[in-house]
């Protein structure tokens, strides 16, 4: 960490980038733009390393992954209106995915504001109903003061988006602003009084059950989930997204409720008389479309604990509301005694087993379910998934296996594009774990732009991209409602394993299930940034559904 000695002669935009340095921030993401170009000088000598992007909407999801990631806010740096509307997706992935985050934006200068100069747009207005706070620096003198915020803003209770924007005129004005310490998150816990209710409940519970999802997790905590799920019994299921929080093969998890849940979890959840809601915040594909429980008034006992005071009671009222962040709530449950033995969760495990174990028939040449269970045996625990959206995801969701904490980077808010700068990012931060991204053919081409990035850092990530030539997931949605009517879906597709060789990569191409491990280990061994183009037939549109089949069904035949 360099920050600068003589505190009396900084700039604004030296005083902002000790401040990054203070918050012990080690990446920044960003697209250059003369309107920051003060920043970037003060980075120059901070030991920040400054990874350039070659889209905005790469750099902010890299920024959102690498919140998700370290649990601290990811920073991005982008330029004014281009840049910043650009930068947008990764704003609403860290509002909807709860990811500490700071996007800082070059603005006009003061004197010009309002007149609808270069490239000058409101932020306050087009950021407002996405982030947490968005703010403008006016004073020099206040750039500790508001950078201290927004860090502290983006950390505290359910966590989320920063927009700060910088006056190009005010960067490089000479700041007498004092430094902010090290900004602490902030933990909430629940009470014991809450706690005796909790246990009270348990005690009365027959068919208890644990849903385990959001952020602030950690894995002491998640490892004191563990060791209450065994000590009373509740099986567990992941909320969308979230299946790293919980080892798979843990004789209590239940599985992963999201999308293409199993049937059997949705059930056994409906039927518990005790869900218990840690960290989730019930969004609308874990509850599978707001079916899991009645609004506003669940008929099942529901506890929700949550980090942040204004999610509970939003859409349902629980029986218990717990005002509390993962890490306390974790720790309180661990502390709990057991007053009845603890429920049998054998037949909640085996559900799982009997739904994820085996591959599934599929038309074609190449399995997807094949190939994610050959990746779960092959990977190491620590190998890092990314993926962004698509009907390819349901294999990962149901063949893949998490097992350890922070290894399933993918939003919540189910943004295409996500798969290929997340990998980015996590590769930048460990480098020596495996990064994979797995990208569907229309997802792909939304940021794959960023391998250029990967190459420049010399970041060897293994992009796989599952192509069916088509947007298949609204293909499927489409021949349901309009069948056979095939319309702005069907896509033409380049030879990806040549675009990644003319990025300086590996590039293989596969049409076979059975030529997909001999291609990943190639890409492995090479050492370079690759991809992996797994071509596959679009009548296998979902793990459970062909395209005539669902055809069929909506025209009567
Ligand atoms: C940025 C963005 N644009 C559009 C969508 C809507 N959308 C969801 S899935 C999908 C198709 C994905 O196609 P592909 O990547 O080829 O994967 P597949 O569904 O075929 O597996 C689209 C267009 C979205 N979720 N995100």
């Amino acid at each position: 960490m360099t920050v600068h000695a003589d505190l009396n002669t900084r700039t604004a935009a030296q005083v902002l980038v000790d401040q990054l340095s203070i918050q012990r921030v080690t990446h920044v993401f960003c697209v250059p733009g003369e309107s920051y170009l003060p920043v970037l000088d003060a980075l120059y000598d901070s030991g920040i390393q400054v990874i350039v992007c070659r889209n905005e909407g790469g750099a902010s999801m890299m920024a959102e992954a690498y919140g998700k990631q370290t649990g601290r806010p990811g920073i991005c740096f982008v330029t004014r209106g281009p840049g910043a509307t650009n930068a947008s997706g990764g704003i609403h992935i860290a509002q909807q995915d709860s990811t500490p985050m700071i996007l800082f934006v070059g603005q006009v200068e003061r004197e010009n504001r309002g007149r609808d100069a270069f490239q000058e747009m409101d932020y306050r207005a087009f950021f407002g109903g996405m982030a947490k706070w968005v703010a403008e620096i006016d004073e020099p003198e206040r750039m500790g003061e508001m950078v201290g915020r927004a860090f502290a803003t983006a950390l505290a209770g359910r966590q989320g988006p920063v927009v700060l924007s910088l006056p190009h005129d005010m960067l490089p004005l000479p700041s007498a602003s004092a430094d902010v310490p090290f900004v602490e998150t902030m933990e909430t816990a629940p009470s014991a009084t809450q706690m005796v209710a909790l246990e009270e409940l348990l005690a009365k519970s027959e068919r208890p059950f644990l849903i385990l999802g959001g952020g602030r997790w950690s894995e002491p905590a998640l490892n004191q989930i563990a060791q209450f799920v065994e000590k009373f019994g509740l099986p567990v299921a992941t909320s969308f997204r979230r299946a790293h929080h919980f080892h798979p093969l843990h004789p209590n998890y239940a599985g992963d409720l999201g999308l293409g849940a199993n049937p059997k979890l949705v059930a056994r959840v409906k039927a518990s008389d005790l869900v218990i809601a840690a960290g989730a915040r019930l969004n609308e594909l874990t509850s599978q479309g707001y079916t899991l429980f009645d609004i506003p008034n669940p008929k099942t006992k529901l506890v929700h604990a949550y980090p942040g005071a204004e999610e509970l009671g939003r859409v349902y009222q629980p029986h218990l509301a717990i005002h509390a962040t993962p890490q306390t709530f974790a720790a309180a449950l661990a502390n709990l005694k057991p007053r009845r033995a603890p429920s049998d969760v054998t037949a909640a495990h085996r559900d799982y087993l009997d739904w994820s174990e085996k591959p599934l028939p599929q038309p074609g040449d190449v399995n997807i379910s094949e190939i994610m269970i050959w990746l779960r045996g092959h990977l190491a625990d620590d190998a890092i998934i990314c993926n962004g959206a698509g009907n390819y995801a349901s294999w990962i969701h149901r063949f893949y296996r998490f097992r350890q904490f922070n290894t399933q980077m993918g939003t919540i808010c189910g943004f295409m594009g996500y798969g290929m700068p997340a990998a980015v990012a996590m590769k930048a931060i460990h480098p020596g774990r495996t990064v994979v991204a797995i990208n569907g053919d229309g997802d792909f081409l939304m940021n794959g732009q960023e391998l250029a990035t990967a190459f420049q850092y010399k970041l060897p990530i293994i992009a796989v991209v599952l192509d069916n030539s088509t947007f298949g997931t609204i293909r499927m949605h489409q021949e349901r409602e309009y069948p056979g009517r095939v319309s702005g879906t069907d896509l033409v597709n380049p030879d990806f394993a040549a675009m990644a060789r003319a990025f300086g990569g590996f590039g293989a191409t596969v049409e076979k299930t059975q030529d997909f491990a001999p291609a990943f280990k190639a890409a492995q061994a090479s050492g370079l940034p690759s991809v992996i183009h797994v071509k596959f037939d679009a009548e296998g549109i979902s793990p459970t559904a062909t395209l005539s089949g669902i055809r069929a069904k909506a025209s009567g035949a």
